[in-house]
């Protein structure tokens, strides 16, 4: 049997490593663009990693880069896709604040760029293309957010990512191509980025919980997400490409937290307890045994704008591609303070 070539930019990342253990598991052959970098960035996929030169090999590697057409065009005609998965991004919302212009090139131009390359190179019926869209451009919009809710972006990030989603439509309607959006609510897992909420807080919780670390500082403790793991998400990736056409579908889990009470679950799950004193910037959690300070907040971690409340409905999703979420939050968690506990 001829195996399906898939190509996924943002390999390194979260999802991107997840997807392509998922993929080649499938039996595809995986293509993925990397950045060069000062250090290695490859650590999420080392498992997968094969020597240049071995035989029947499922998993294969090229520089690139989203601002860069030439190598775009490049890797889409080497490695001769089936399925392009963009999910390579400038993804940390608030980096997007300090970053604008290169945020909306990579974000917004480098769909445009890998959109364009389909049309030029006219694969247009060969091949399908998968936008990682974003629960962040429903921005400020009454939860719970699907398909039809209106858009009402808020930071430089949730933009870029809205010209995507718009593009990748358009680009369906005026040349026919399959090109579909998933619009993903915030997922996670041990390969989360160190900087995102989730994984400070496990990797700090860890650690205080080994006496290796006293506090965890952070901002906006009321903003409330849809956490769901990435493990499930990544298949509903694949699923929206198996799609009988091209279409837009929200993934979530339809239940929402707020960051104070993911603290409080990551922190009861290592036997602590926390007690919430003070307001505002002076709020502060205390472990209730040892009364020491083990929680703050600081205006360093808030953002200029900040999207209040997301809580997804992905009934479509639930219907028409028969995904759902399996892993639950507290089963999330568990996992990624076991994965921090492990390292230490
Ligand atoms: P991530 O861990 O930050 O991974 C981003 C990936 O993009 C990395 O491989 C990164 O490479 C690559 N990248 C960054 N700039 C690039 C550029 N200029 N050219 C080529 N590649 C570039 O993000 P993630 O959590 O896996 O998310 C995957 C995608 O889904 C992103 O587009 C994100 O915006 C979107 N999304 C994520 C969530 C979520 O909750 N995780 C929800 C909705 C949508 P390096 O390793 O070299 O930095
Ligand atoms: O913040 C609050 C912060 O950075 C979540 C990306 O994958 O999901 C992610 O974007 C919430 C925000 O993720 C800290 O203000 C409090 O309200 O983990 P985050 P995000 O901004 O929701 C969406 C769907 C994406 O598409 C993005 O690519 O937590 N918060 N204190 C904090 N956030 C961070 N990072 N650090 C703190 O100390």
């Amino acid at each position: 049997m001829i195996k399906k070539n898939a190509l996924i930019t943002g390999i390194t990342g979260q999802d991107g490593a997840w997807l392509a253990k998922f993929l080649i598991k499938k039996g595809y052959k995986v293509h993925g663009m990397i950045r060069r970098s000062s250090s290695i960035n490859t650590k999420r996929i080392d498992d997968i990693f094969q020597e240049p030169f071995i035989k029947n090999k499922n998993l294969y590697l090229y520089y690139g880069d989203l601002t860069d057409t030439s190598s775009i065009q490049n890797i889409i005609i080497k490695s001769n896709p089936d399925e392009i998965y963009n999910l390579g991004a400038q993804s940390h919302v608030k980096v997007s604040y300090e970053t604008p212009e290169y945020t909306t090139d990579v974000n917004g131009m480098g769909t445009l760029r890998i959109l364009e390359s389909i049309r030029n190179l006219k694969l247009g019926k060969k091949v399908k293309f998968y936008q990682a869209s974003s629960s962040e451009m429903f921005g400020s919009t009454k939860p719970p957010q699907s398909e039809k809710s209106l858009f009402a972006p808020q930071s430089p990030y949730a933009a870029g990512k809205l010209y995507s989603y718009w593009i990748t439509k358009i680009y369906r309607e005026a040349y026919n191509i399959y090109a579909s959006n998933g619009i993903l609510f915030n997922h996670e897992s041990k390969f989360r980025g160190d900087t995102f909420v989730t994984k400070k807080i496990c990797k700090s919780v860890a650690k205080i919980s080994k006496n290796k670390q006293k506090k965890i500082i952070l901002g906006n403790l009321y903003a409330k997400r849809d956490w769901g793991d990435a493990r499930d998400y990544v298949e509903g990736v694949w699923r929206i490409l198996q799609y009988k056409k091209p279409d837009d579908f929200v993934l979530s889990t339809g239940k929402s937290f707020s960051v104070k009470e993911f603290v409080e679950i990551a922190f009861k799950y290592v036997g602590i307890k926390v007690i919430w004193k003070g307001k505002g910037l002076k709020e502060i959690g205390i472990n209730s045994k040892t009364k020491k300070v083990i929680v703050s907040v600081s205006k360093l971690y808030f953002r200029p704008t900040e999207v209040d409340f997301l809580r997804g409905n992905s009934n479509k999703a639930r219907r028409e591609l028969k995904w759902k979420n399996k892993i639950n939050l507290n089963k999330m968690i568990s996992d990624m303070i076991d994965f921090e506990l492990n390292n230490l």
